[in-house]
């Protein structure tokens, strides 16, 4: 029996994918997109598992649905599917999907140049540059960003003892710079960052709970940001950020920049206005900004902003059938 057929739109945000889901949307309840996830969460997780594992997806698959919005002023919701969940916000994934929608005549917001977006997270604003019929550019004017935890020490087996910070640019990240017992990205292989970056998950999340203070369905330490030199000249920072359980992301991660920038921002290493062109483990750039100061919950955070571009690499058309043992995917 077919359990279901979805046309997918699939490419990728300067390196890592991103599959737009075109058809075949579940009904979800909920007056905010947050609402919404859960929704998902508790009814449709097989849509998740069969479009993002292995076979018709891979470790670092992500992908989104666009919704209308839920909000007066929104020209549309999203909702992101990972293989690890469904994150509150992607950055590479907002990018990703507009430029697909955008492009394929999917989305007409009210102003072409602007799109209003409802995200789990809150608001985003997305500034669209464009030439003829294409996006070129995207720039994300993201949810609050706030440094969470400042030098946590945690003791991590076979490495000894790392100092890292916690900072929410989206969804929390864990921050780890070169250190006595870490020498940056620049010095160690991707079997180093997918061997210590589950564990240094797990000790942390044991050790602090991450909690944003608006909304606690956004909760836990998701994402390691590893740093390092970068390779190109026009570089500012470099990053290597783990999620899932086995993804090192291609793009320079758009939550994970704007959780790096708070960082960087609340530690007076980036000030307000300045570009900061943060590099991805590929190479590929994003260039941020600090667009304001703000507040949540009493604390400092900041507007970050990320400006991105998307390339569409296919059109697909993916069957899920009940007779196929491998419907919802697995993992290895
Ligand atoms: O760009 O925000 C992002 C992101 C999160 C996980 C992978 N990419």
């Amino acid at each position: 029996m077919n359990r279901g057929t979805f046309f997918c739109i699939d490419g990728h945000t300067c390196g890592n994918p991103v599959r737009l889901v075109t058809s075949a949307h579940p009904p979800l309840r909920g007056q905010s997109m947050s609402a919404k996830r859960q929704h998902f969460l508790q009814h449709y997780d097989w849509i998740r598992q069969a479009l993002m594992f292995e076979p018709r997806g891979h470790d670092m698959m992500s992908g989104a649905f666009l919704y209308p919005p839920t909000t007066a002023d929104g020209d549309a919701g999203i909702l992101f599917i990972e293989t690890s969940g469904c994150l509150p916000m992607c950055g590479h994934g907002t990018i990703g999907a507009l430029t697909f929608a955008l492009e394929n005549g999917l989305l007409t917001p009210q102003d072409p140049h602007r799109v209003r977006l409802d995200t789990p997270a809150g608001r985003v604003d997305a500034h669209v540059r464009r030439s003829g019929d294409k996006v070129e550019a995207i720039k994300l004017y993201n949810v609050p960003a706030f440094l969470a935890f400042e030098q946590l020490t945690i003791e991590v087996p076979e490495l000894g003892a790392l100092s890292v910070d916690i900072s929410f640019g989206g969804n929390f990240y864990i921050i780890v710079e070169p250190q006595a017992n870490f020498a940056g990205i620049d010095h160690c292989n991707a079997s180093f960052l997918l061997r210590y970056s589950p564990l240094i998950r797990d000790i942390v999340n044991a050790q602090v709970d991450c909690i944003h203070p608006q909304d606690p369905t956004m909760r836990g330490a998701s994402h390691v940001l590893w740093t390092g030199r970068p390779k190109n000249a026009g570089s500012d920072a470099a990053n290597a950020v783990f999620y899932g359980d086995k993804a090192i992301d291609r793009s320079p991660c758009g939550t994970g920049t704007s959780a790096r920038m708070a960082q960087l921002y609340a530690q007076g290493r980036l000030p307000i206005g300045q570009a900061f062109v943060h590099e991805s483990y590929i190479g590929s750039q994003f260039i941020g900004c600090i667009e304001a100061v703000t507040e949540i919950a009493g604390r400092t955070a900041i507007i970050p902003s990320i400006e991105g571009w998307a390339r569409v690499t296919g059109h697909n058309c993916i069957v899920v059938d009940d007779d196929d043992p491998y419907a919802f995917g697995f993992q290895v």
